[in-house]
Parts: structure tokens; sequence; C-alpha cells
């Protein structure tokens, strides 16, 4: 991005701006509007709140900041803090409601694309424009996922609608050596990284072996028809307190058909693929189906070493396929199908080291928790990332079918609570590297 030309940017910027845009419109026009202003879960905000605050957060960083323009709606900040009122306090608050929301982030945009004109755009940091957009872009896509988890919550007749993904192929190999030594984790370079993502630092990394592949519906349901989700010894303590409390049986959205199992895929229920990546489970559970197999979790910097490790120039890439932008033929991004792809449908988006998927289809829990890089400097604001250094948290990396490629990078960084099962994530399974197989 930094070497294109200033109108070059400015049009990728705008393009960007309306991708996301179309987006928040298709998830917001799917529903009436009572849906739209009905919590359906106490996790997620209801859609409407979603959409005021992508367009109260725009205002605040590119309408007023950047563009130091009058406020638009000075008297809802308040409304659409999202650490003024936690989700499940949202639905009572005095909210705009559909129309006036669908107006307000109209009047915001409106304002936006006059400063967009108006410009410099050159730098990587907010004081010089370019990444301020970039933020405002990536803060709309992640709550597009957000409101995606939330018509998967939501009851009735189906309403979204997308082509089935891909076929999938049987990879060669189950796991890969991923060689010892130091690569360098996280960016200094990439022009809309976020603050958590900098900056780019060696980190050594030991020999150990990753799976080609996420963890399929078909290896999980093994799991449960071990008994895996009755036997104390597969799970950590704390990971096995709350798969009491909260009746643990399968992953969400799975019912129950006789013998067997559906699943509940934005209303339409369906035989479970059995090779697509096994997608709602918390990081308990991952944890517990790891160890259950002889297995573990990797930690982020061995995710993230399979993921850019070029072991020909001891080089990072910006993705597993090499430096360019996603495409189709790279990874199940995008909200194009909704549901996981079998394992082995992208072969062209694999890394150096033969690992697949791992941008796209699920997010993927990972044993680590979250702190800052050495260096880290919180950047635009601390609410981003910083107040969430140290809390209860597990990280979770390389986005789902439902992230945006505008959203998710092989530094890309996010994390969620341990029990969290509304999100896209699944997992894959490492291990340590035995002596006698490094010879
Ligand atoms: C980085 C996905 C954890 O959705 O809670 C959205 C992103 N921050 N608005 C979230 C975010 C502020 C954040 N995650
Ligand atoms: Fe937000």
């Amino acid at each position: 991005i930094a070497e294109r030309g200033t109108e070059a940017l400015r049009e990728h910027v705008a393009t960007q701006l309306r991708r996301a845009r179309e987006r928040s419109v298709v998830l917001t026009d799917a529903v009436d509007d009572d849906d739209l202003v009905r919590q359906h879960s106490k996790l997620m905000s209801p859609l409407v709140w979603d959409l005021a605050h992508i367009g109260n957060q725009e205002e605040l960083w590119l309408v007023r900041d950047v563009g130091g323009r009058e406020p638009v709606r000075e008297d809802i900040d308040n409304l659409y803090d999202a650490f003024q009122h936690p989700r499940a306090d949202r639905p009572a608050l005095p909210l705009l409601d559909p129309a006036q929301a669908r107006g307000y982030v109209r009047e915001v945009r409106d304002k936006v694309f006059d400063v967009l004109e108006g410009s410099r755009l050159e730098g990587r940091r907010l004081e010089t424009d370019g990444f301020a957009f970039g933020m405002i872009v990536q803060h709309e896509q992640q709550h597009d996922e957000t409101m995606l988890a939330t018509h998967q919550l939501r009851r009735g007749a189906p309403v979204l609608h997308a082509p089935a993904p891909p076929a999938g192929r049987p990879l060669p190999v189950a796991e890969v050596l991923v060689p010892e030594g130091p690569f360098a984790m996280g960016t200094s370079i990439e022009a809309w990284a976020l603050d958590n993502e900098r900056p780019a630092h060696d980190v050594h990394v030991d020999a150990f072996f990753i799976d080609t592949a996420p963890v399929t519906n078909a290896a999980y349901e093994a799991f449960i028809a071990a008994g895996g989700y009755d036997d104390p010894r597969w799970w950590s303590e704390v990971g096995w307190a709350y798969r009491v409390k909260a009746d643990l049986t399968a992953p969400r959205f799975w019912v129950r058909d006789g013998a067997g199992w559906l699943r509940d895929r934005f209303g339409h229920v369906e035989p479970i693929p059995p090779d697509e990546p096994v997608v709602h489970v918390c990081f308990h559970e991952a944890l517990a189906y790891a160890t259950w197999a002889g297995r573990r979790l990797p930690t982020e910097a061995e995710w993230e070493k399979a993921a850019r490790f070029d072991p020909a120039t001891g080089r990072s890439r910006r993705f597993p396929w090499g430096d360019e932008d996603p495409g189709p033929e790279h990874a199940n991004l995008g909200q194009r199908h909704l549901s996981p792809a079998p394992v082995g449908a992208y072969p062209a988006g694999a890394s150096p080291l033969g690992v697949h998927q791992l941008v796209g289809d699920v997010w993927e829990w990972l044993d680590s928790d979250f702190h800052g890089y050495p260096g880290f400097e919180a950047f635009p604001y601390r609410e981003y990332s910083e107040v969430f250094f140290g809390g209860d948290y597990k990280m979770l990396r390389g986005g789902s079918f439902g992230t945006d490629p505008a959203a998710v990078r092989a530094t890309f960084r996010n994390w969620d609570h341990p029990i969290r099962r509304q999100i896209f994530a699944g997992f894959r399974c490492a291990r340590d590297a035995r002596a006698e197989e490094l010879a």
C-alpha cells in the first residue's frame, strides 16, 4: 500500500470503505426492525447498536480527529462507547432506532468521503491520515463479523444465503516439522497493522510438529463418541469446572439427531460435514481434545512461524502463500461462503512448509495469553489492545469465513475469553519434536 501513489491509495481507501458498508447493509437489511432492535443473546449487542457504533467510531476518528470537523451527534457518544455499557445492558439504552441509525451512518460516511478528498494519506500512522482510514475499515469489518455471529444466534427462518465452499481433497501428510530457530514475529512495516501486531521482533522457536489442517468435525465427533466430555482427565481444572457448569456435550449449534448429530447453521439444520474444520468450540474444548489426542495446542509464536516463515529465505511472509493480498483461491474469507471449507480446499493458500488453511475458515485457539510485544506502544487508543493485556483471554489467529481480507493478516492478533463459543473458532493440534525426529 505504501508504495502506491496518493490517488491510488485514496481509491483503495474509498473501495475498502464501500465494501465494508455493503456488508453492514446486507447484514442489517436481512432482518426486520424487530430483529434489529432485539437482543438475540446476552453475549451480543442488538444489531442496531453495532450499526450506530460503527458510525460513531467513524465519526470520532475520521470526521472529528482526522477531518477536524464539527461533531455530527456528540450527544450519542456515550451510548455507543463499548466501555460504558456491557453488551447485556445495551438493549435497554435509548438507542437510535433503525431508521435513525441508517440515516446517521450515511451522514457520517458522506462527511468522511469529503475528508478523504482533502487528505494527504502518505503516512502509516494517524498523524498522516492513512492508518486512521485503515483502522476504521477494519473496525467496521470486525463488527460485521460480530454481527454475523449475532445472526448465527438468531432463531427463525434463514435470511442469509451463500454458495457452498469449494470441495476438499486429502492432504499428503497430517503434520509437518517446523524447524528450530528464530523468526521475525509481528510487523513494523504493514501499513494497516494494529498496535498489538507491532513491532517486528525476533523470537526463537524450538522445533515442533504442527497439523497441516485444522481438526475436523469427524475427528471431533470421535472425541465425543469416546466419552471425551465425561472424562476430567482430558480437561484442565478450570476447563472441567466450566464443562460441568455449562453442561457442555458438543460444539455449540450441534443438535442431537438420534445417535448422531446435526448442526444449525444460520437457521439451516443440516448433516455435519465430516471434513470441515470443527467450529463453535471454546478454548477449553480445544485443549481437552488435544490432550485426549496425545497432542497440545500451538502457541501464538508457533502458529505465526508456521504461517509466515519461509525456510528458503529465512524471511517472514505477509501471508502463508506469499506477500499478495488474499484472493478467493487462497482462503475462505469475506463471508463468500457461510461455513468453513473442507480440509484441502485451498492448496494455493498453503505455507512454504505445507500447512493449509491457516488463514480463513475458522479462527484457531492458541495456548497463549494476551500481552504486548517487546517495545509495544498503544496506538491510537489504549482501549483497542492495552487494557486487555494480562486479562482472562486466549489468543486466536487466522480469521474465519466471516472475516474480511481487509481485517486479517498472518500478523493479526485476536483474543477472547476461553469460554466463548459463539465466535467462529476451531483449532489445530501441535506436538513437541522428539530428539530422534530431528537427526
Ligand atoms: C479484536 C475482535 C477482540 O470485537 O471485541 C471492535 C475488535 N474493538 N471494536 C472486538 C474491536 C473495538 C475486538 N476484537
Ligand atoms: Fe467497536
